[in-house]
C-alpha cells in the first residue's frame, strides 16, 4: 500500500511546529466548546430495577442521543487488554500496519486505512489512522485482517467481544420497551442474529496546531448503536442544544451513542447524536468505538407498531444500504 498515513504526516510536520493548511478547517468548524454546559448524561447498567432503567434509557436517548454506561458489567481489566493490544499494533512499523490494509475500494471495510486519502474541498476529513475489525457474528469475521502481533491481539478482542454482546443486546432490549415494544423487536429489526458489531481503532497522533484541525469530523453514526472506550486524552464532543460538550473521560465507562437506524425505526422518539473528535497538542488520543450495523439488504423504517394517523412516519422504509449510500453523499433522508 503506498498510501501516506496521518501518522507520517504528524511525525515530519509536528516535529516541525506547523499543520499542512489541508488539516485546517473553516472558521466555524473549530473545536471550541462554552463554559459550564451540562455533562452528558451517565447511566448505571447495575440498578436492579429494570423498569427504573428502562425509563432512565428512554430519557437520555430521546433527549440526549448518547449517554455514558457505568457498571456495565466489562471487566476493566478486559477493557485495559483490548487498549493495549490496539496501542500495541499502532506502535509497529509502519510495514507491519501495512500487511492488514484495507484493500483499496473492498467492499468489505476490515483492516488499516487513514482518513489522509479522503479530502472534501482540498481540507482532509479528518487527522486519524483507523483499524477496522468485524467481531460478530462470527461467519462475517475475517481473521486475515486480525494482527499477528501482538500476538494476544485476537484473544484480548475476543475476550472484549463476548461482554461487549451481552451490552449491546441488553441496551437493545432497554430501547425497545422504552418506546412500547417487545423487548426484542429492535434487535429483530436491526438484523437479529445477522448484526454485525464493528470495531474501529482510532489514532489521532499530537498535533501542534489543535484549536484549526478535528480529529473526526461533527457526523451522526448511520449505523443502530455505538458502544466506544476512549482512552484517557479528552476528545469527543457532541452537539446537544446547538452547543458543542465534550463528553468527560470516565475510567471504566462506555460511550453510548444512537444511531441514524435506531433514531428512525423509533419514527424520531430517539436522538441520533451529532459528535465530532478533538485532537490534542503532546499526547496520542485513541477511541475504539464498535458499530451495530444492520445487514446491508435489511430494510429500515419507522417500525409499524409506532405509526399512526396521528403519529404518521417520519422516514421513508428502505434498505439498509440505500440509507448508507444516502448518507454518505448526503442526500437527505
Ligand atoms: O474518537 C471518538 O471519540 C469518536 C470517533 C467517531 O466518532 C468515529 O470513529 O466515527
Amino acid at each position: 500500500m503506498d498510501a501516506q498515513m496521518i501518522q507520517d504526516v504528524a511525525s515530519v510536520a509536528d516535529a516541525a511546529d506547523t499543520i499542512p493548511v489541508r488539516f485546517i478547517r473553516p472558521e466555524d468548524d473549530r473545536p471550541r466548546v462554552k463554559d459550564q454546559l451540562p455533562q452528558v448524561p451517565v447511566i448505571d447498567f447495575s440498578i436492579k430495577d429494570e423498569e427504573e432503567l428502562v425509563a432512565q434509557i428512554y430519557n437520555v436517548s430521546s433527549e440526549w442521543g448518547i449517554f455514558q454506561l457505568v457498571n456495565h458489567g466489562i471487566p476493566d481489566d478486559v477493557i485495559s487488554k483490548l487498549k493495549q493490544v490496539g496501542t500495541h499494533f499502532f506502535e509497529l512499523s509502519q510495514e507491519e500496519k501495512e500487511v492488514y490494509a484495507s484493500p483499496p475500494d473492498a467492499k468489505i471495510v476490515d483492516g488499516y486505512g487513514s482518513k489522509l486519502q479522503k479530502q472534501v474541498d482540498g481540507i482532509i476529513d479528518g487527522r486519524v489512522d483507523h483499524f477496522y475489525n468485524i467481531l460478530s457474528p462470527r461467519a462475517a469475521v475475517s481473521y486475515q485482517f486480525w494482527p499477528k502481533n501482538p500476538t494476544s491481539y485476537r484473544e484480548a478482542t475476543e475476550e472484549y467481544t463476548k461482554y461487549l454482546l451481552k451490552v449491546g443486546e441488553r441496551l437493545l432490549r432497554c430501547l425497545s420497551k422504552g418506546i412500547g415494544l417487545e423487548e426484542n423487536e429492535i434487535r429483530a429489526a436491526v438484523g437479529g442474529d445477522d448484526l454485525v458489531y464493528l470495531l474501529k481503532i482510532n489514532y489521532y497522533p499530537p498535533c501542534p496546531s489543535p484549536d484549526l484541525a478535528l480529529g473526526v469530523e461533527a457526523h451522526a453514526d448511520m449505523t443502530a448503536m455505538t458502544i466506544l472506550v476512549p482512552n484517557d486524552v479528552q476528545g469527543l464532543q457532541v452537539l446537544h442544544q446547538g452547543n458543542w460538550i465534550d463528553a468527560q473521560y470516565i475510567p471504566s465507562a462506555l460511550v453510548i451513542n444512537i444511531g441514524s437506524v435506531i433514531k428512525i425505526l423509533s419514527n424520531g422518539k430517539y436522538k441520533a447524536v451529532i459528535h465530532r473528535a478533538t485532537v490534542n497538542k503532546e499526547k496520542t488520543r485513541m477511541s475504539w468505538p464498535v458499530f451495530m450495523v444492520p445487514p446491508e439488504d435489511r430494510e429500515v423504517g419507522p417500525h409499524p407498531k409506532l405509526v399512526t394517523e396521528q403519529n404518521p412516519a417520519k422516514y421513508k422504509t428502505k434498505k439498509y444500504i440505500d440509507y448508507a449510500y444516502c448518507k454518505l453523499d448526503e442526500i437527505p433522508l
